[in-house]
Order: C-alpha cells, then sequence, then structure tokens
C-alpha cells in the first residue's frame, strides 16, 4: 500500500518517519518523490495543488493533516467517490481551547489597556466586569466549539453556541440555523469563529454582521481567514465599533507584508497556530484508517461532501 505526503506548511519528513514507526510496511512517498501516480492508494494531504488528487487514477483515500478540508475541497476535480477523512484529536482540540481561553481572557481582563498604562507610566485602576455579566458566543459548536464552550462555561461566563442543528450543551444557550444568527450575534459581547470554511460560510463576519454585535464586542476568527471580509473588520475597528479582534487565519496566508492586520493596534496577529496537528499524537489515527481501508472496515473521521466539513 503506497501513501503519498503532500503539505506546503507541514514538516513531511517528521510525518513520513512518524507513521514509518507505527507502520514499517507502508510505501511512503514524500511529495515530489510520488513515482508512478498509479500506485498511490492513500494521499495524506494539505492544501494541494489543483489537479494533484484527480492525477491519481487508483486513490481510495484522501486524509488531511487537519481538521479543517477547506483546502482540499478547493479543487473542484477532486475524486468525490473517494473517502476524506479529517482529524478529530484531543490536543488539537485543548491546543484550540487554551487559544480561545488565552484571548477571551486578555479582552476581559483588559490587558490591552493595561499594556498600554505601563508603557506610559501610568497606573490606573480599571474597574472590573465580572465573567457573569460578559457573553461570549461561539459560531460552530462541532469538536472545538463545544470543548472550548464548556471551559468557558466553568470559568463563568454567560456562552452561546451557534450551529447548524440545535446543540444540548450544559450551561450553553443554544442557537442554530441562518434565522437564528442574528438573534445570536445581537448579545454576543466576544465573538469566537470556529466553523468550518464552505460557501455557506465564507464572509459570514462581514459589515452586515459585525453590526449587529454589541457595541465594543471583541471578536476572535481562529477558523479561516475567508470567513472575515478584512474591510468591513478593519471599518468596524477604526469606527470603534468593536473594541479588538484577535486572528489566527488570513484570507491570504502568510498575512502578506503590509497588510494593516499587522500594525493595527487593536488586532492581535498570530500565524495560523491557535491548535497544530502533531505528527506522534496525530499519526495512529492516519495508520489506523489506513488499516481500516486495508481490512475494508469503515473509514473514521469522514467528511461530508454535502455538507462540506
Ligand atoms: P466540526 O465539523 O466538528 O464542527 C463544525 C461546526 O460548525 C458544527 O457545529 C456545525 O454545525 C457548524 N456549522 C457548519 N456550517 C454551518 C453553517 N452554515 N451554519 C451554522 N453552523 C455551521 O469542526 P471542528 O470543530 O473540528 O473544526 C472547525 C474548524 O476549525 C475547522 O474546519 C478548521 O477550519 C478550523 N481549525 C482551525 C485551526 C487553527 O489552528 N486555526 C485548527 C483546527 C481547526 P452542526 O454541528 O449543526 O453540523
Ligand atoms: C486545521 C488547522 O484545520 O490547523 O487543523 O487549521
Amino acid at each position: 500500500m503506497a501513501l503519498l505526503i503532500y503539505s506546503p506548511t507541514h514538516p513531511v519528513a517528521d510525518w513520513g518517519a512518524a507513521i514509518r514507526a507505527l507502520a514499517p510496511d507502508l510505501d511512503i512517498r514524500l511529495w515530489p518523490d510520488m513515482g508512478d501516480p498509479a500506485d498511490i492508494d492513500v494521499a495524506l494531504v494539505w492544501k494541494p495543488p489543483a489537479g494533484l488528487l484527480p492525477s491519481l487514477p487508483n486513490l481510495k483515500l484522501m486524509q488531511s493533516f487537519g481538521a479543517g478540508v477547506d483546502g482540499i475541497l478547493a479543487d473542484p476535480n477532486i475524486p468525490r467517490h473517494v473517502p476524506l477523512a479529517r482529524v478529530v484529536d484531543g490536543n488539537l482540540t485543548i491546543g484550540m481551547t487554551e487559544y480561545v481561553l488565552l484571548h477571551v481572557l486578555h479582552f476581559h481582563r483588559q490587558v490591552a489597556a493595561m499594556q498600554q498604562n505601563q508603557r506610559s507610566g501610568r497606573w490606573q485602576w480599571l474597574p472590573p466586569v465580572a465573567a457573569s455579566e460578559r457573553v461570549v458566543g461561539i459560531m460552530g459548536m462541532g469538536t472545538l466549539g463545544c470543548h472550548a464552550a464548556k471551559k468557558l462555561v466553568d470559568f463563568g461566563f454567560q456562552v452561546a453556541g451557534w450551529s447548524r442543528g440545535l446543540k444540548a450543551v450544559d450551561g450553553v444557550t443554544s442557537f442554530h440555523g441562518d434565522e437564528h444568527l442574528d438573534g445570536f450575534l445581537r448579545i454576543c459581547n466576544v465573538l469566537v469563529c470556529l466553523l468550518p470554511l464552505t460557501p455557506a460560510t465564507r464572509g459570514i463576519i462581514c459589515r452586515r454582521t459585525l453590526s449587529l454585535l454589541p457595541r465594543g464586542a471583541y471578536v476572535i476568527n481562529a477558523a479561516r481567514g475567508g470567513h472575515v471580509v478584512d474591510d468591513d473588520l478593519l471599518h468596524a475597528l477604526d469606527s470603534d465599533w468593536l473594541s479588538g479582534a484577535t486572528l489566527d487565519v488570513f484570507n491570504e496566508e502568510p498575512l502578506r507584508e503590509g497588510h494593516p492586520f499587522w500594525t493595527h493596534p487593536k488586532v492581535t496577529v498570530t500565524p495560523h497556530n491557535a491548535a497544530d496537528s502533531i505528527p506522534a499524537q496525530v499519526a495512529p489515527q492516519i495508520v489506523d484508517n489506513i488499516r481500516r481501508l486495508q481490512a475494508g472496515q469503515p473509514i473514521l473521521r469522514l467528511v461530508d461532501y454535502s455538507r462540506g466539513y
């Protein structure tokens, strides 16, 4: 069984080594040393170039390096009769929750104002706001959103979640569907985006939706840059409608030199590292899926092509 590994950003040799350690029988090929495309049974990929996956005539499984699969589905010609699996990993989930808590607390505890005061040598007491007075709203109540929501509840925040289907998570007010999006947004003092990027969610953080947030709200986007209309977010920040934003993902990655987000005083930029797939932790589930394929058993963590996630 031959496994092709392609990623422009992951350390592919490390991934190859982690998989080989668990499955020495696999014929692992690191792009561009693919050999005959007809040999490839399984492709472990991240943002593959258009045409790569369609060029593999005997492909039996596509496996994403990460939780999101938008970079794979971006090629309209991928073979949709072939199953596509994504990563669901406990450590990645914890990493995302750390990221969300870090930046919610950064806003909640007014860290930016205190840092500014420190730079000015100014001792200023800032009136506290109780966590119970803030509503943190999570767009996307899937694996990542639900985990983060539960921890935010533990910290005493009011927590709301928005997803396609209604959710029952203790302490979380559930909103669902397009018809309840506006009502959800109107109560969010902090808006956290953990949606997959699909045609339905592209550009969802835009002038209209930002205008529905309460004045002074804070936005955290740890999902995909394509969820945000950059100019609309900049307008909401510059007009003092929003108090700030933390952005881990961007329409163009790496964020281009000179982009206003780099130097905006209200924006925190992180380099798409909210939650990473780590080879030693994720390789076992990839090998498990390959073994399942070999044994004719169901593949796990499958993407639903009709939903796009
Ligand atoms: P899941 O598939 O588990 O959850 C997705 C959630 O989004 C579900 O609750 C789903 O609703 C909801 N959703 C999807 N489409 C819509 C819609 N049109 N309207 C309302 N809700 C919708 O994904 P994960 O939680 O595992 O991951 C989410 C995303 O996070 C990934 O797709 C990826 O892009 C991003 N990510 C970013 C990382 C980073 O480092 N920055 C790391 C890992 C992931 P329902 O439950 O009803 O189906
Ligand atoms: C992912 C990511 O989708 O790291 O896993 O962005």
